[in-house]
This record gives structure tokens, C-alpha cells and sequence, in this order.
């Protein structure tokens, strides 16, 4: 059986740690099964960068092979290009985008050296398994060095619409680059849709039927995969000492009233402000909610170092003070924001403690929270999620209540319906959410994605041999 490489940008943790994501369960899932190493960053700046020693720990089965960044590659790839022009552009935010030519010939600079860094790993029969938003060049720069393994790239953020995608500087380049990959997976049937077309129509690729792409002699496979959270697991988290314990906890804080809770990064593209007038416009519209029932915001700091972060931080912590200083009373707090991380176990306590969850991010490749919260709940008082319609979980999620994050009223108004809702059709939407983040869980979607890059591996070798 061939070893798995993959590649993003953090690596880690191999082992459980109580933090790790669904993502990186299903990973090393899908490592240990195989065999395999993990390549990416160490976390780490130093003055050899990338040109210092890999670093290897972990097993001969699972290895973890790390390189270090000198600052000056830190900035311009991490800083600059992957954060301050890829995620704002790939997110619909051109306005905040930064277009600076050091930062992308930075960033095309350390996927070189990371490639030629791995070559010096590689087996012949190795399968590369690439990662986001940072590494969209790497099957080029492995391909220019003459590396001819199969070589697959999953997008874990939207793909915008060629509309917005052709602001960037030299994207059709960057486009061209990514069809050296064998099989591009995304979230969304809408972003696989929007990659085709700009391929399409910016680059002269064909589209077979199947929605494959055609340039010169390459096929590169272009599909939906959407990504899931190891439901069982964290269902099973839920109902842990440690789960049980910040839900009790919880509960005699709300003494018998409700919460709505979010639970994001801080990040622009996570809609909190829009999310916190929205639940403003709750106690506007529905003042029969006044001193009954609260949001709980979970929010993490993310990027500090980046001025937009910054930013909607203050702007956070604002409306918080505003919207509490209005509506509060002696002994209800409307709104409960919170910095800190929680441990997976405390997490989902906290879901099954409120009876609704709002995600309402402008824009999300997935969002794996809205699927959190669906298997935390408890099967015979289960609650009702608000789902944005950008957010790719929408795609898959009909059962929730779907609405437009930018509209105050249309929110409020489904999380007055959600509030509200009988029992009978909270039980039945959570059942067939339930069903289907359990069937498509992440351990099917490695499979599905490696299954894929494996076929095309072939394919492509019967096609350089005829
Ligand atoms: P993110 O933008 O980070 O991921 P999301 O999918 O919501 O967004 O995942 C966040 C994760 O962090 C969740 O597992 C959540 O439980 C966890 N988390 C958040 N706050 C926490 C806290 N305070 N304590 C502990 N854990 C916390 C990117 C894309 C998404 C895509 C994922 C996976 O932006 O669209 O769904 O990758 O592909």
C-alpha cells in the first residue's frame, strides 16, 4: 500500500490531546492506516527557515516532518499573501485585500522551498495529500522538480466567484499552477462551480462531463467533498464527566431560561457584529424575550497581529457594551462574550446546554460548528440551528433554518421561530441532521477524497503510458 504525505501548513497533534479537531482525527485516521508523514510548518521562526533541518517526531508508522520560517517568510507568506490577500479575496472581502507583489513572489518562494524540502522524503509510490488556502502552487512547484506522484489538494475555504477571483493580481496564473494538482476537492458544489468556471473562461480549459478539467495533456478531477466532524465521537464527548458538568453548570446559570450560542474564531468573515444586532433586533422586535433568553459567544482571538482583527475585536466588545447596557436587568445578562478556548468536552456541553445555535458567518467554505452542535444534542430535546445560506454547511443542512446574515430581521426573526418551536419538529429536523452528519462523517470524507486521488493516480499513468 502506498504512504500517505500530507502537507499543510501546522501540523499535528498526533494524539488526542482534547483540543484536536475533527480534522485532524480524520487525518491521522487516515495516516495511521496508511503509513505516512505529515509535513508542514513547525510553528516555529528561525534564521534558517526553511533551509534549516526537517524535523522529524512520532513513529516509523506516522511521522510529523517539520521546517521552520524565517520572519521574513513568515511575513510575506503567512501574514501577507495566505492572510492578508487569499483570505480576504476567497471570502469576498476585495475591500480589505492587500495586493503586494513582495508578498506573492514571497509566498510562491517558501511553496518552492517546502517542496523541495519534501522531494528529499519522497517514496515513488507515495500519495501527497495538500491542504488550503496556503499550498494552491505546491503540485506546480513539486511538478517543476520533476515529482510524478499523484498529487491531490483539498480547499477548506470558499472559491469565490470568478467575478471576484479575477481582482487578484496574476490569478490565472495561480489557477493555472493549481491544475498541476490531479484532484482538487471543495466544500461546496457551488465553489467546484465557480473553480470550473473560471478555469473555463479565464484560462481556456475544457470541462469533461463529469465536471473534470482538460489543460494540454493534464486531467485534473474537480469536485464536491464536503468536509465532516467524527459525529459519534463527539456525541460521545457530550455525555463525558467534563461535558455533563459545564451543561449542569450552564443550566443553573440560565435557571430555567434559555441561550442561543456562537461559537467562532474572530474573524471578518464569521459575521459576529451582524450576528450581535441581529440578536439585538431579538429583544427589539420580540420583547417577550427580554430577561429570558441570552447569547452565549464563544470567540476565540485569531491572526492578533493583523489590523482587521484587531479591529472587529473592538468593534466586538462595543456592541456587547452597548446592547447589554440597554436591555440588561438585575439579574440577566443578555449577552455573554467570551475569549477564552474551551477543551472539545467543554465545548460540547456548552452546545447541549442551548437550545439554539446561530451561525451566521458571511462567508464559510464549511463551518463545523453548526455540525457540532447537531451532535451534542440530546435525541429527545434536541435544538434548532440558524444557518447562514453562505456558509458551505448550508449546502448539506436543509433541516436548519437557513437565512441571510446581512438581513437583522430575518434572523431574528427564525431565531423566534427556533425559540418557539414544538418539540415534535425539533425532534424531527435534528434526526435527519443528525443522520447525515453521522453518514458523512470525516472519516468518509478521507476515504472519499484519497479513494478519488488513488484512481486518478492510475488514470493518469495509463494515460502517459499509452
Ligand atoms: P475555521 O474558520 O476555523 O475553519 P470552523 O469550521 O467553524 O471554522 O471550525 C472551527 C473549529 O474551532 C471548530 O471545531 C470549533 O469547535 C473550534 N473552536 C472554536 N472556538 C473554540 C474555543 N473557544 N475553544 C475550543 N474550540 C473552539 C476552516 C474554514 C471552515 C471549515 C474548516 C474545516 O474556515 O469553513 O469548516 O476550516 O474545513
Amino acid at each position: 500500500m502506498s504512504r500517505l504525505v500530507v502537507v499543510s501548513n501546522r501540523v499535528g497533534p498526533l494524539k488526542d490531546t482534547g483540543r484536536a479537531g475533527g480534522l485532524a482525527v480524520a487525518l491521522v485516521d487516515a495516516l495511521t492506516q496508511a503509513g505516512g508523514i505529515w509535513f508542514g510548518w513547525s510553528g516555529e521562526i528561525s534564521e534558517e527557515g526553511t533551509f534549516g533541518n526537517v524535523r522529524r517526531v512520532g513513529s516509523r508508522k506516522v511521522l510529523l516532518a517539520t521546517l521552520d520560517m524565517t520572519q521574513a517568510d513568515y511575513d510575506a507568506f503567512y501574514v501577507g499573501y495566505a492572510n492578508k490577500t487569499l483570505w480576504p479575496v476567497f471570502h469576498y472581502r476585495l475591500d480589505l485585500a492587500v495586493f503586494d507583489r513582495h508578498a506573492e513572489e514571497g509566498y510562491l518562494r517558501v511553496n518552492d522551498r517546502f517542496a523541495a524540502r519534501l522531494r528529499s522524503l519522497l517514496r515513488s509510490d507515495d500519495v501527497i495529500w495538500a491542504h488550503d488556502y496556503h499550498f494552491l502552487p505546491f503540485a506546480a512547484s513539486l511538478r517543476a522538480m520533476e515529482v510524478e506522484n499523484p498529487i491531490g489538494f483539498f480547499l477548506h475555504i470558499p472559491f469565490p466567484a470568478p467575478e471576484v477571483l479575477a481582482a487578484l493580481p496574476n490569478a490565472a496564473q495561480m489557477v493555472r499552477r493549481m491544475l498541476a494538482y490531479d484532484v482538487i476537492g471543495f466544500q461546496s458544489r457551488r465553489d467546484a462551480a465557480n473553480f470550473r468556471r473560471f478555469a473555463v473562461e479565464e484560462i481556456g480549459a475544457r470541462e469533461a462531463d463529469n465536471g473534470d478539467l482538460l489543460l494540454g495533456s493534464r486531467r485534473t478531477v474537480v469536485r464536491a467533498f464536503p468536509i465532516g466532524i467524527d459525529a459519534e465521537g463527539f456525541a460521545r464527548q457530550a455525555t463525558t464527566p467534563d461535558a455533563r458538568r459545564h451543561t449542569r453548570r450552564t443550566e443553573k446559570l440560565l435557571a430555567g431560561r434559555q441561550q442561543i450560542i456562537g461559537v467562532d474564531r474572530i474573524d471578518y468573515s464569521k459575521g459576529l457584529p451582524e450576528r450581535f444586532r441581529a440578536f439585538g433586533r431579538l429583544l427589539e422586535d420580540y420583547p417577550e424575550n427580554r430577561g429570558r433568553i441570552s447569547l452565549m459567544q464563544v470567540a476565540p482571538p485569531s491572526r492578533a497581529e493583523l489590523d482587521a482583527y484587531a479591529e472587529i475585536r473592538r468593534e466586538l466588545e462595543a456592541l456587547t457594551g452597548n446592547i447589554n447596557g440597554r436591555f440588561a436587568d438585575l439579574d440577566w445578562t443578555p449577552i455573554r462574550y467570551m475569549t477564552r478556548s474551551f477543551t472539545r468536552r467543554a465545548l460540547a456541553g456548552l452546545y447541549r446546554a442551548s437550545r439554539v445555535a446561530l451561525v451566521t458567518p458571511l462567508r464559510d467554505g464549511m463551518n463545523l460548528v453548526a455540525k457540532e452542535y447537531v451532535a451534542a444534542q440530546r435525541a429527545e430535546d434536541p435544538g434548532v440551528v440558524v444557518l447562514s445560506r453562505f456558509a458551505g454547511a448550508a449546502e448539506e443542512m436543509s433541516e436548519a433554518l437557513i437565512v441571510n446574515p446581512h438581513s437583522a430581521e430575518e434572523v431574528a426573526a427564525n431565531l423566534q421561530t427556533a425559540l418557539t418551536m414544538p418539540l415534535d419538529e425539533r425532534r424531527d429536523r435534528w434526526q435527519a441532521l443528525f443522520d447525515r452528519i453521522c453518514e458523512n462523517d470525516a472519516a468518509s470524507w478521507a476515504q472519499a477524497f484519497l479513494a478519488a486521488l488513488n484512481n486518478q493516480g492510475n488514470g493518469q499513468e495509463e494515460k502517459e503510458a499509452s
